[in-house]
């Protein structure tokens, strides 16, 4: 891709208007009339080094006012922006391409409000989610998503790429706990839908675009959201398993027994494990070593009721032989342990050298095929193995078993054109043919760009691009990337 020539390139005049503006000497990062290169490089590139832009100006608005008078000049004079969260985004969205402007959230960070009887809480969307997480619990209130990035992601990149995560099983989507909006489109309007209802139907739910919508419809400033209880016991255990048809046993067997308390069901292959291992030097917590690895969590709200309901499960599971082996976290450290298992892995990933990601929906009965046949792909064209010349050092798979989400990761020692071609399009193709998605719930950004069309048939692909023209006509939110 070329950068778009009808896009202004940035003026001394321009960075002069947006000083003025943001009033801030910390709210604007200049590179248009001295060199920031060292400041800019963390706005620039993304979270796993692959995806790099030529940003020259980053601003920090501290306001929806601010925001919505950076937009309407940006739309007047022609000027591109990338909206960025905490930048932790895995598929390009975060960076710009060429020279967008970054329009960093981090500056609007506050809790405007939180409902003790509702649980609503409603907050700027630049908090940071782990901060959001226990303002919650504070009031004995929970916030319904939960990812490995959570210390630096904010709710507002959250909702703009419509994040999945580890309690979605439980609690389900951000299109149905997000209950309300604020955003600023292109031309500076302010979409004041900051609703605290559970119902509403009126119309059309526009909020929902920018749910998922990866800021190419505007900007998120503000969210309000539903967070349920916090449950007072919670429990993790942590399963070895002989084969992945055990695992799907598992997690039927884990849903009869402990139904409403299940609050995670979560897959690990053995790859990842040694992955994670390697990479942080911590010990596995089995002995013995199995192909398959479950994380379940409960949460409920009386530990004895909770914990009579997890031990007649695993005994069941372990007289059927469903499961080999397994431990129960005894305490808050050993549960953190246990997790770590699973939300490290996204971070050991790139350990060898780099990583290819890929996140998928996949029915259940499959799910592991793909890794299966992949690494034997990579086994047999030569591309994996245990020496150096070899581009693929490993194919892990693991996921949130419980959505039918599989994350692929194919493990590197450096990045290779070869292996690119082997994966792309066969892994798309792949899950086409099973009526699956390319993206469960990173999004497509720049990643996934050239290949929606594997999950989106071409009238729907041509009715996002009339509501994109609708919301900004000039296409100046976050350009070059899916749409
Ligand atoms: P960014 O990365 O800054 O931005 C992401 C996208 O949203 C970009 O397109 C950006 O332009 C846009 N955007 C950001 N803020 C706004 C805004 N205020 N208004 C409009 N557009 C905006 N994802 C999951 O779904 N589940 C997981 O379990 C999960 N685990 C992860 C674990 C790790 C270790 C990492 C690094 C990432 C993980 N992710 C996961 C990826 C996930 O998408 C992000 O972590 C998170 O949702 C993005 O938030 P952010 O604030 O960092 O957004
Ligand atoms: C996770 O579930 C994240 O750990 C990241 O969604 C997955 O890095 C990945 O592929
Ligand atoms: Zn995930």
């Amino acid at each position: 891709i070329k950068r778009n020539s009808k896009f202004k390139e940035l003026s001394a005049d321009d960075v002069q208007y947006f000083k003025d503006l943001l009033g801030n000497e910390s709210a604007v990062v200049d590179g248009v009339t001295k060199d920031a290169s060292a400041e800019l490089e963390g706005f620039n590139s993304d979270w796993m080094r692959k995806y790099r832009g030529q940003a020259r100006l980053v601003l920090k608005p501290s306001s929806t006012e601010q925001v919505s008078k950076i937009l309407a000049y940006c739309n007047k004079k022609l000027l591109a922006v990338n909206p960025q969260g905490g930048n932790t985004g895995l598929v390009g969205g975060s960076v710009p391409v060429y020279d967008e402007i970054v329009l960093n959230l981090s500056r609007m960070n506050k809790i405007r409000s939180f409902d003790d009887v509702s649980g609503i809480l409603v907050a700027d969307a630049g908090v940071i989610l782990q901060q959001a997480d226990e303002h919650a619990a504070k009031h004995g209130y929970i916030f319904p998503l939960d990812l490995g990035a959570k210390g630096s992601c904010q709710i507002g990149g959250n909702v703009a790429t419509n994040a999945g995560g580890l309690r979605l099983l439980r609690y389900g989507s951000l299109h149905g706990n997000v209950l309300g909006l604020e955003a600023v489109l292109p031309d500076g309007t302010i979409v004041d839908d900051l609703s605290t209802l559970r119902k509403n139907n009126t119309g059309y739910d526009l909020k929902q675009l920018f749910i998922g919508g990866e800021g190419t419809l505007g900007i998120i400033t503000a969210v309000s959201i539903i967070c349920p209880q916090r449950s007072p016991a919670v429990n993790v255990a942590y399963f070895g398993l002989e084969s992945y048809e055990n695992v799907l046993q598992a997690f039927k067997e884990s849903k009869k027994h402990l139904s409403e308390i299940l609050s995670a069901f979560e897959l690990m292959d053995v790859g990842s494990q040694h992955l994670y291992r390697n990479a942080t030097g911590a010990k596995l917590p089995l002995e013995g070593e199995y192909p398959f690895y479950c994380l379940i969590e409960t949460s409920g709200s009386n530990s004895d009721h909770d914990s009579e309901k997890l031990n007649a499960f695993l005994e069941h599971v372990m007289s059927e032989e469903i499961v080999a082996d397994g431990v129960v976290a005894q305490d808050e450290t050993q549960l953190q342990s246990l997790w770590a298992c699973r939300e490290g892995i996204s971070e050991a990933s790139q350990h060898w050298g780099g990583v290819y990601k890929y996140d998928l929906s996949i029915p259940l009965p499959e799910l592991y095929d793909l890794v299966a046949e992949c690494r034997e792909r990579f086994k047999s064209n030569g591309l994996m193995g245990e020496t150096d010349d070899h581009p693929v050092k490993d194919v892990v798979g693991y996921g949130h078993m419980g959505d039918s989400n599989l994350h692929l990761n194919v493990a590197v020692r450096r990045y290779d054109k070869a292996v690119e071609k082997a994966l792309e399009p066969w892994v798309y193709e792949w899950v086409q043919k099973r009526q699956g998605s390319i993206s469960a719930e990173h999004g497509l950004g720049l990643a996934k760009k050239e290949y929606v069309g594997y999950s989106r048939s071409e009238t729907m692909l041509r009715l996002m691009k009339q509501i994109k023209d609708v919301y900004d006509p000039n296409g100046i939110m976050n350009p070059y990337k899916y749409i």
